[in-house]
C-alpha cells in the first residue's frame, strides 16, 4: 500500500515487528486524553502497554502529535497526551483537519481503527466503542465509531458499549452495518461497567483462535467490516446494571442543565459517573480496558500462528 509517509511517524518496534510478521496490538488514545482523569490514565496507558510486551505483543498506541500521526511512541509524548493539554478528541472526519493545522490529539476508536488498518496492524482493543445515544430520535446522535467498524476489517476488543448509550439501538445499527459482535465467553452483549446488558449476541467464542477462524472465513469472504469481539469487564470489579442506572440518570439530567451535546457528551458523562461513584467506575474501567489488552494480545498472537 502506498501511504502518505510524510505523515506517519512510526516507532521502530512497530515497523520491525510488522515487517518480520510479528503480532502487534493497536490501542487508542481518547481513552488515556479523555476517557480518565490524570494521573491515573498515565498510569493505565503506561500498563496497557506493558500487559502487551509481557505477552511478546508489540503494542502500538496511537496520536496525532504537532501534525504527525504517532504509531506507537515513548514515554514523553505518552506523558504529554495523559496531561492533555492542547489534546483535541480526534475522529476519523477530524483527521484531516487537525493534521493540516499541525495540532495534536487524541484519536478514538473510528480514527484509530482507521490508522491502524493504514499500517496494516489487524487487531485493537479498546474500552467501550461508541454507539447510538439514548436520546438519538431527536438529537441524531450515533458515533462515528459504528461508521468505521463498517468499513475496516479488523479485530477490535471491546468491553461492549457503555449503558450511557442506547444499548439495543447500537446493536441493531451494527447489525445493519453488517459489523459481525461475538460475545467471549458470553452469550450476551456486556454493557461496559456491567457483564450483563439483557441483550442476547447470536454467536459466541470462548478461545482467541475460535475468534482468529471467524475473522479469517470474513477476511476470505472479502467482507470490509470489522469484527467486534465484546468481552465482558472481570467479575470483580463490575459494577452491576441496577447500581450505575441510578448515577446514569443523574448524569444525563446534569448534561441537559449543562447543555452539553455533540463530542463532549461521552468524555462529560464518564467524568460525572467517576465522581458519582467516587472513583469506583474509573477501576472498573481501568479494569476492563487492561482485561481487553490481554484478550487483544492473545488473539494477535493467535492470528500470526495461523496467518
Ligand atoms: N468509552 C470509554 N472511554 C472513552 C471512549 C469511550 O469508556 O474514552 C471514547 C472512545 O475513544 C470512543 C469515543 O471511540 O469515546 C466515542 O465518542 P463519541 O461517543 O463522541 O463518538
Ligand atoms: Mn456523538
Amino acid at each position: 500500500m502506498n501511504l502518505p509517509v510524510s505523515l506517519f511517524r512510526i516507532h521502530p518496534e512497530v515497523r520491525r515487528a510488522l515487517r518480520e510478521d510479528r503480532p502487534v496490538l493497536a490501542l487508542e488514545s481518547t481513552i488515556i486524553a479523555h476517557g480518565m482523569p490524570y494521573p491515573q490514565n498515565l498510569e493505565f496507558a503506561r500498563r496497557a502497554e506493558e500487559t502487551a510486551k509481557q505477552a511478546d505483543v508489540v503494542p502500538a498506541t496511537i496520536a496525532l502529535v504537532d501534525g504527525f500521526i504517532h504509531i506507537g511512541f515513548e514515554d514523553d509524548i505518552l506523558t504529554r497526551i495523559a496531561k492533555g493539554n492542547g489534546i483535541e478528541k480526534v475522529t476519523a472526519r477530524d483527521l484531516g483537519t487537525v493534521l493540516a493545522r499541525n495540532s495534536s490529539g487524541a484519536t478514538t476508536v473510528s480514527a484509530t481503527l482507521h490508522l491502524a488498518h493504514l499500517v496494516g496492524i489487524k487487531v485493537f482493543a479498546t474500552g467501550g466503542i461508541g454507539g447510538v445515544h439514548r436520546d438519538a430520535v431527536t438529537t441524531f446522535d450515533v458515533s462515528q465509531d459504528l461508521h468505521i467498524l463498517a468499513q475496516t476489517p479488523a479485530i477490535v476488543v471491546t468491553a461492549g458499549a457503555k449503558a450511557i448509550l442506547d444499548i439495543p439501538k447500537t446493536l441493531e445499527l451494527l447489525e445493519t452495518l453488517s459489523v459481525a459482535v461475538i460475545g467471549f465467553g458470553t452469550n450476551e452483549f456486556p454493557a461496559f461497567y456491567s457483564r450483563r446488558s439483557g441483550c442476547a449476541l447470536q454467536s459466541r467464542a470462548d478461545s482467541a483462535e475460535e475468534v482468529v477462524r471467524i475473522f479469517t472465513a470474513q477476511q476470505q469472504l472479502n467482507l470490509r467490516s470489522a469484527l467486534l469481539v465484546a468481552n465482558p469487564v472481570p467479575t470483580a470489579d463490575e459494577i452491576p446494571q441496577p447500581e450505575i442506572q441510578q448515577h446514569l440518570l443523574k448524569a444525563l439530567r446534569l448534561m441537559e442543565e449543562k447543555n452539553i451535546s455533540g463530542k463532549s457528551v461521552t468524555p462529560f458523562l464518564l467524568k460525572q459517573l467517576v465522581h458519582l461513584t467516587r472513583g469506583r467506575a474509573l477501576k472498573t474501567n481501568l479494569s476492563l480496558a487492561l482485561n481487553n489488552v490481554r484478550l487483544g494480545a492473545e488473539i494477535a498472537r493467535a492470528l500470526r500462528d495461523t496467518g
